[in-house]
């Protein structure tokens, strides 16, 4: 990717490590910088999923059709799943600017189980949930240990504000209002008075909203990139909520995975 890839100033990058966010920012970072380009009624979101309208670097290079990414038009906006430690080169020295969501890793592990039975045809074809749950505690994931990925770039962000802004998706749900205007600030597209005053803040997070893009018809139909995967739009939305995973973890699995996160996170400043 090195070799191939040149960033661009204005490129933006969202980066998650997987089932922590990425849908909603996709829609979030799109319908924000897109906002003035059609009305809000007839904003592609309505009609699109929202990783149709953002490029996984990853993909793009793995299928060999890089020319893809240097078609599109300035600014750029992608996402990747790849830790901080090997990015390329060209994004940490460029000017462009990265995003990353982090989520309670216990209820990535809920999501991400769910994820996996659906596209492996059910539950039962995948390891038990115990043993899922084993490996997630010594670190198995895609895309390295959670607590690394995260860690990863909060130093960075810590060092470099102004390069990553670092998110959380609980503290999204909590207030989406607040962190909408935080982002488009970050990526370069404040929202005016004017846009405030007209309450365009709050349509663009309905727009992106779990109920509205779940109930979405593309969501009941196949897109061609994703059943080559055996994976349905529809496999994105599940209950968008945090704390799921208290419906599925013992007080005693809940504890250990706190306690073994706490202890990585420890001296950095990060807390669950
Ligand atoms: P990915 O990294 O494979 O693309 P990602 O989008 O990060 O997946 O994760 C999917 C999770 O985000 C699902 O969580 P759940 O399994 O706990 O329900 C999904 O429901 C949630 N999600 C998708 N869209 C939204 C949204 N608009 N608002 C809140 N949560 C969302």
């Amino acid at each position: 990717m090195e070799q191939h890839f040149k960033s661009r100033p204005t490129d933006l990058l969202l980066v998650t490590s997987p089932k922590s966010g990425t849908t909603w920012l996709k829609a979030m970072i799109f319908a924000t910088l897109t906002r003035t380009s059609y009305p809000l009624d007839q904003h592609p979101l309505h009609t699109h999923n929202p990783h149709q309208c953002v490029t996984n670097l990853e993909r793009v290079f793995s299928t060999g059709r890089r020319q893809i990414i240097e078609a599109i038009p300035s600014p750029r906006v992608f996402n990747s799943h790849l830790p901080y430690s090997v990015l390329p080169q060209t994004i940490i020295d460029s000017d462009c600017r990265i995003v990353y969501v982090w989520r309670d890793p216990k209820d990535v592990l809920i999501s991400m189980w769910y994820f996996s039975g659906k596209i492996m045809g059910g539950a039962d074809k995948i390891a038990t949930f115990e043993e899922v749950y084993d490996s997630f505690c010594q670190g198995v994931n895609n895309y390295g240990p959670i607590w690394s990925h995260v860690l990863g770039y909060w130093e960075e962000s810590k060092q470099r504000p102004e390069k990553i802004l670092f998110l959380k998706y609980e503290n999204i749900l909590q207030e989406p209002v607040k962190h909408a205007k935080k982002l488009a600030h970050f990526i370069g597209c404040p929202y005016s008075e004017a846009e405030e005053n007209q309450g365009v803040v709050e349509q663009i997070v309905e727009l992106c909203s779990f109920g509205k893009l779940k109930n979405m018809d593309v969501n009941n139909n196949e897109i061609p990139s994703m059943s080559a995967h055996n994976i349905s739009p529809s496999y994105f939305f599940r209950k968008g909520e945090a704390g799921d995973w208290k419906s599925h973890l013992t007080q005693e699995m809940a504890e250990r995975l706190n306690t073994i996160i706490e202890e990585k996170f420890k001296g950095s400043g990060l807390k669950i």
